[in-house]
């Protein structure tokens, strides 16, 4: 501890430049991190060296988006330093728990998708795989959300400003990035036709590298950001014309392309400069990927047996584009030799099956931008029709028959014709892999019988399932200490790197002091909770209320509306004298809308004007209150989930991929009132559907619904409290003066199609709240499926799943000494 204290207050004077009897907490913050650093940095060149020294096959997971949140807490954990520190800091004149909040967030992702790339980080780092995270360093990740007036303000999320003192800038490894220019065709030795690009503009990668260490294990991976740089730091010609200001221009320009992360999840944008950082990421990771694989290896065609390459959803499937071209044009490869390559060394995972998300591109931009790229795509795509055509006139083409060949060939094309000229990039990833996944069950059944179905039929072995997960470092460990702290009083620690031991807990759920222990902890996270909300918000939480929570994107799939109809039905019940029974809540949501997105807008702006309306009426404020929390983020994520009794999965049967919020709470003993969609079906199963609040329709009783026409209006005649609670929405009840704010949701619903079928779901879900209600007044049940929810939840560990990629997708195997725990 001595050694710690010494080191930070060294790192305040030497590396800060501070007085260190100043006690600024945000020096100190910085200076503790330092130090943390200091601890890690051996153990990551070690590693790094391990891996040449044993020739071991890399995996490179690529994604344009990271959510590491918060690193301090976890990097503490990691190491084992936390009780040191703590005590090192006290000793100093500070709480470590007041100093990790002076860390920003590292918000570099919208939601899931980018989260998911952190758990996994985490979980390479904790098995011993050999693995790299390569993505965006963005000057501005996901907006800061304050809400004024009721309604979502984007701010810029500045996290740069206040420096990263996680990170190492590599200023001196550039790598440069090419864009536009025009492609020359020349001949080879042997007479083959040669492409050569020669790009108009060029810009820098600079690299920017953050370390994600293991669980007690000495084994540090690295997460490589690039940061853009112009390549005209001074140009003499600008100069010499006396336009200096000119030259600095085209630098800001340049480095443009990674200012700031794309916000919107799940609709794409399309814009230009969204391409560009796409490529721009993939080809220095490329690069780089290929500059470590040369130093040990002369021919390319031992690429796939040293390198693994993930593609986390569509957005740099580029890469096999940009592959192609370096084996083609720069290594003169030929065409099939270069393709077996890219095909055993790619890998791709889709995240979800709304077409708004499905990713293209339009042909006139990609031959702008990236002609030669374009070309090859071309290439791809004709060599793979000619196959398709080749299967389905073969005898055993099963389901294809010749006269849909034309119709099958418009389907599968890389290229769409309308309404405007397109690539599609899942396309290009399904067909440039070997392996395709989904990431639950039931999203990979419909990407084989719906999404992609005919790809199901041409490469049956291709498409397959890897349920999501999470790290339980992060999300149980590190978020949940009193939890964490009874588990380990009975069954040890071991759970925390064997997620499995927690079934050990199950016979613990019969044992009354137990209960009542585990419900201290719970109590615990909520008066936590509660403090912060009077520090942030200024409002005083009801502790013995059911907290009942809706935190994610906001999303019309998600069905933040289904859960405010419930809202508002409870409190018209509660209004009308016809609630004796109720049982005290208060409901939590949070969560960004894409600033784009209208309708997602306006729901927050609906809740937050009901919650105004609930919680200053005093006939219902002492059993209902409503609490919107700005700015949900991974930190606040952790400090929500391990108070939570209640966890909203209401989705639209179908439509969420997996979710991963869901196994965050019921890891920290949530009970789910959920739809039969996602992971959560599959967590419904591994803990007993009896022990979760499932409600609503299938996806196939929604399939035969559209089929044989839903009316939503059916509903609404014919349920007199969901009438009531539209009809308030509609009118001013909850906008006074504003009339017809909120029209747009309800006309959404009643004349719009309700695409994601609210009213279908509304009586069911107010039954199901009916059950959830009731058994909480039974707090020994509760408490018993609380404790059975936790103790089986072991799949749902980010280590099983990567565990999964590495045997069946990536063929990589844990660092010799690491596989069961500590390294050397
Ligand atoms: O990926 C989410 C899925 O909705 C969720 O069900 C799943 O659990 C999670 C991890 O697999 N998808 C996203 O979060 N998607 C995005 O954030 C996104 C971002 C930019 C885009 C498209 C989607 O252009
Ligand atoms: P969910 O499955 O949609 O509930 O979200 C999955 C996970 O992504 C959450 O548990 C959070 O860790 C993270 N997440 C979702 N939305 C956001 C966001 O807006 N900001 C930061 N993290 C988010």
């Amino acid at each position: 501890m001595e050694g710690l204290k010494k080191d930070v207050i060294r790192h305040v004077v030497s590396s800060l430049g501070s007085d260190y009897a100043s006690k600024s907490a945000y020096n100190y913050y910085n200076a503790l991190a330092l130090a943390v650093r200091d601890r890690l940095i051996d153990n990551w060149i070690k590693t790094q060296r391990s891996y040449y020294d044993e020739k071991a096959k890399r995996v490179y997971y690529l994604s344009l988006e990271y959510l590491p949140g918060k690193s301090l807490m976890n990097n503490l954990h990691c190491l084992g330093i936390y009780e040191t520190a703590r005590k090192a800091m006290s000793d100093l004149g500070f709480s470590l728990e007041d100093l990790a909040e002076q860390e920003w967030d590292a918000g570099l992702g919208n939601g899931g998708l980018g989260r998911l790339a952190s758990c996994f980080l985490d979980s390479m780092a904790t098995l011993g795989i050999p693995g790299y995270g390569y993505g965006i360093r963005y000057d501005y990740g996901i907006f800061h959300q304050v809400i004024e007036d009721g309604k979502q303000v984007e701010q810029a999320d500045n996290w740069m400003r206040v420096g990263n003192p996680w990170a190492y800038e590599r200023g001196q490894h550039l790598f440069p990035v090419r864009f536009f220019g025009e492609v020359k065709n020349w001949t080879d030795e042997y007479g083959r036709l040669r492409h050569t690009w020669t790009a108009g503009d060029t810009v820098l990668a600079m690299p920017c590298d953050m370390l994600v260490p293991g669980w007690d294990n000495h084994h540090v991976i690295n997460m490589r950001l690039w940061s853009a740089r112009s390549d005209v730091e001074f140009d003499l010609d600008f100069f010499n014309t006396g336009n200096y200001l000119g030259a600095v221009e085209e630098k800001i320009f340049d480095e443009k392309i990674s200012k700031v992360l794309y916000p919107s999840d799940q609709i794409e944008e399309g814009r230009e400069l969204r391409l560009k950082q796409q490529y721009f990421f993939v080809t220095a990771t490329i690069q780089d990927i290929l500059r470590r694989f040369r130093k040990k290896h002369q021919d390319m065609t031992e690429l796939p047996q040293s390198v693994a390459i993930q593609l986390n959803d569509t957005h740099p499937a580029i890469a096999i584009a940009e592959l192609m071209r370096i084996l083609l044009d720069e290594d003169l490869l030929d065409w099939e030799v270069a393709w077996d390559i890219c095909v055993s060394t790619f890998a791709y995972t889709n995240h979800t099956i709304l077409p708004e998300a499905l990713e293209t591109w339009p042909v006139s931009l990609l031959e702008r931008m990236l002609p030669r790229h374009m070309q090859i795509i071309y290439e791809i795509n004709a060599r793979f029709l000619r196959e398709v055509e080749r299967v389905a006139r073969s005898e055993d083409c099963g389901q294809l028959c010749h006269r849909d060949l034309d119709h099958l060939k418009q389907r599968v094309s890389l290229i769409q014709e309308r309404p405007i000229k397109s690539v599609r990039m899942a396309h290009l990833a399904i067909i440039g892999s070997h392996s395709v996944n989904g990431v639950a069950a039931l999203h990979t059944e419909l990407l084989k019988a719906r999404v992609f179905d005919d790809f199901q039929r041409l490469y049956p072995q291709k498409i397959n399932n890897k349920t999501n997960g999470v790290t339980p470092r992060r999300w149980l460990w590190s978020a949940n200490q009193p939890l964490s702290r009874l588990i380990a009083s009975h069954i040890g620690t071991g759970f925390v790197r064997n997620l499995d031991e927690l079934t050990q807990l199950e016979p613990l759920a019969a044992d009354p002091a137990f209960r009542e222990a585990w419900r201290a902890a719970k109590l615990e996270n909520k008066q936590r909770l509660q403090a912060y909300i009077k520090r942030k918000l200024m409002r005083e939480l009801h502790t013995e209320h059911l907290f009942d929570v809706h935190i994610k994107r906001i999303h019309e799939y998600k069905r933040q509306v289904l859960n405010l109809l419930h809202v508002v039905t409870a409190y018209n019940r509660l209004r009308h004298g016809q609630a004796a029974d109720f049982t005290p809540r208060t409901v939590f949501f949070g969560g960004k809308a894409a600033p784009s997105y209208f309708m997602a807008k306006r729901i927050i702006h609906a809740i937050n004007a009901v919650a105004a309306t609930v919680n200053a009426d005093s006939r219902v404020n002492d059993k209902l209150q409503v609490v919107y929390l700005p700015n949900y983020c991974v930190s606040q994520a952790e400090r929500v989930i391990p108070a939570t009794e209640l966890s909203e999965q209401i989705s639209t049967a179908g439509m969420e991929a997996s979710g991963t919020g869901n196994m965050k709470f019921a890891l920290n003993g949530a009970l789910t009132i959920g739809t039969w969609d996602g992971a959560t079906i599959e967590m419904a199963q591994a803990i007993g559907p009896e022990l979760l609040f499932i409600f609503g329709m299938r996806e196939d009783e929604l399939v035969s619904l559209r089929q044989h026409g839903y009316n939503p209006m059916l509903y609404y005649h014919g349920d007199e409290e969901l009438r009531e609670a539209l009809d308030m929405l509609r009118s001013d009840a909850f906008s006074p003066g504003q009339h017809g704010l909120f029209a747009p949701l309800v006309d959404n619903l009643l004349h719009g199609g309700d695409r994601f079928f609210v009213l279908a779901d509304y009586r069911q879900y107010l039954g199901a709240q009916q059950d959830v209600g009731r058994l909480y007044l039974d707090q020994e049940e509760w408490t018993r499926r609380s404790i059975l929810n936790a103790a089986r939840m072991g799949f749902f560990s980010s280590d099983r799943a990567i565990s999964q990629y590495a045997r069946e997708i990536w063929d990589v195997a844990p660092m010799a000494g690491l596989q069961n725990g500590k390294g050397a």
